[in-house]
C-alpha cells in the first residue's frame, strides 16, 4: 500500500507548484519603447503575457508585437528572418524558427490587446523583442527564468 501510495503524493505536490501561474503586463506607443524590459519567473510556471499597444492615433498607431525567443538565439539573426516574413505579421513560420521561439505575441495596433501563454522552460535568459521592421534594437527585452 505504502508503495502505492508515494507516488500520488509527490504528483499532488508538483501539480500545486505548477499551478502558480503568472501574469506579466508590457505595453508599448507610438515611441517605439517596452513599459518593460525585464522580468523574472521561475522555471516550470504557466505564464500569460499581456501585451497592450496603448498608441492613442487607432490605425495609424505604430503597429508592434512580441516575439519570445529561446537561450542561444539572439535577437539580431531571428530579425533578419522576421523581415521575410510580412504576411505573417512579420513571425517566420518555417520549422527552425518555431523551434528558436517560446512563442510570439501578435501583431497589434492602437488601442489593442493580445496575450500569448506558455511554461516557463529551463533557467536562462529568453530574449524578447518586436519583429515590426526598423523596431528590434529599440524594443526589446529579456525574460529571465530562475531554477525552482
Ligand atoms: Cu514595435
Amino acid at each position: 500500500m505504502r508503495g502505492f501510495l508515494a507516488p500520488i503524493v509527490f504528483l499532488a505536490a508538483v501539480s500545486a507548484h505548477a499551478a502558480e501561474a503568472v501574469k506579466l503586463e508590457l505595453s508599448a506607443d507610438d515611441r517605439m519603447v517596452f513599459s518593460k524590459t525585464k522580468f523574472e519567473v521561475v522555471s516550470g510556471q504557466k505564464v500569460t503575457l499581456v501585451f497592450k499597444n496603448t498608441g492613442t492615433k487607432g490605425e495609424k498607431s505604430m503597429k508592434h508585437n512580441v516575439v519570445v525567443l529561446k537561450p542561444g538565439t539572439t535577437i539580431v539573426s531571428f530579425a533578419v528572418k522576421c523581415l521575410a516574413a510580412a504576411e505573417t505579421g512579420y513571425v517566420p513560420t518555417d520549422k527552425e524558427s518555431k523551434e528558436q521561439m517560446v512563442g510570439h505575441v501578435k501583431l497589434i495596433g492602437g488601442g489593442q490587446t493580445a496575450t500569448m501563454t506558455f511554461t516557463a522552460g529551463e533557467p536562462g535568459e529568453y530574449p524578447f523583442f518586436c519583429s515590426s521592421p526598423g523596431h528590434f534594437d529599440k524594443m526589446q527585452g529579456k525574460i529571465i527564468v530562475k531554477a525552482k
